[in-house]
């Protein structure tokens, strides 16, 4: 429930409670249990396509924690859009004091954000950006796709320009910022090269996906492969399996350079499977909880919030594995 309205009917529950000498807990309605100051957060996942959704949920829901002043409403939409704006419906009808979201694609959020903002509730995104205006959300904290993509391009330009090599490309999700932004990095940063994309397919950040999208790649075009660009490790992960089904050895015969740095993928560049890795940090839990506190406090924050990233080679992924926190 909205924390004013709370206040509010727990300020009116204990003056009648004080002059019935009614005993018993202030406990409010749509909360927590606790008391006016817990503040109710609706926070719509996409879903669990990855290990790095995994570890951002792990992020979130450590944050957004009772013990930290918080009753989190949690809805993971399986990947599927129209599911994930149902579920940010279903938050604004509850009366939750703030939603959080992290968008699977960039189109479709204009008219219930309008609807959120017109409740009074405020949004902050995490992760992944809308296409939508900004004054319909309060704040973003995420990273920065584009230079994800500029940093994998990089490696691929500094390793195989002036040798004619052939690469293809596993995509994120279709209009999801995430690929949009790596795809846009990554063609920036070959441009030029003699470098040919034969071909360039969504995985959906999935294993499967990768899997099955890289089977096709060999079915095609074989051994002709040079290297591998994926958005992310999981769809690497996948596409490990298939490569290694057509005979073809990973990190040798096609080199595979990704996006994330999840202890799967930082483990498969260790043992030469992967030729790098450009870090993506899915801690961002502290930061939303602290924007969603500040928000509701009346505090000026920040329209966006840019989380820094790394990147990797087997080498130093050999140094960092144990120690890494996700
Ligand atoms: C990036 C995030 C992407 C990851 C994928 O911030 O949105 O979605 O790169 C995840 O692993 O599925």
């Amino acid at each position: 429930m909205k924390k004013k309205i709370l206040a509010a009917a727990a300020m009116l529950g204990a003056v009648l409670m004080a002059a019935t000498g009614c005993a018993g807990g202030a406990g409010t309605a749509g909360g927590g249990g606790g008391g006016d100051d817990v503040i109710t957060v609706g926070f719509a996942q996409t879903g669990s396509e990855s290990g790095w959704r995994a570890a951002n949920t792990e992020s979130m829901k450590e944050a957004f924690s009772e013990e930290n002043g918080f009753d989190l409403v949690f809805n993971a939409a399986d990947n599927k859009q129209e599911a994930q704006i149902a579920a940010v419906r279903n938050f604004i009808n509850q009366g939750v004091d703030a939603i959080v979201i992290a968008p699977i694609t960039v189109d479709g959020w204009d008219d219930v954000l309008t609807e959120a903002k017109d409740a009074g509730i405020p949004v902050i995104l995490e992760d992944r950006t809308v296409s939508a205006s900004d004054d319909l959300y309060a704040s973003w904290v995420g990273l920065d796709f584009e230079q994800e993509g500029k940093t994998a391009g990089e490696w691929v330009k500094e390793n195989f320009d002036g040798k004619g090599a052939n690469l293809v490309v596993l995509e994120g999700t279709t209009g999801s910022s995430a690929a949009l932004d790596r795809a846009t990095g990554f063609d920036a940063a070959i441009e030029g090269t003699d470098i040919t994309v034969m071909d360039s397919q969504t995985g959906d950040f999935t294993r499967d996906g990768g899997k099955k999208v890289m089977e096709g790649y060999l079915q095609k075009y074989g051994s002709d492969i040079d290297v591998l660009f994926a958005h992310n490790d999981d769809m690497g992960l996948g596409a490990l399996d298939a490569i290694k089904a057509a005979g073809l050895v990973p990190g040798q015969d096609i080199q595979i350079v990704t996006i994330d740095a999840v202890k799967d993928g930082m483990t498969a560049l260790a043992n030469g499977e992967f030729n790098f890795i450009v870090e993506c940090n899915p801690l961002l839990g502290e930061q939303a909880a602290e924007l969603v506190k500040k928000v509701l406090a009346g505090e000026e924050v920040e329209k966006a919030t840019i989380v820094e990233d790394q990147s990797f080679t087997q080498e130093q992924a050999k140094e960092v594995l144990d120690s890494r926190p996700y």
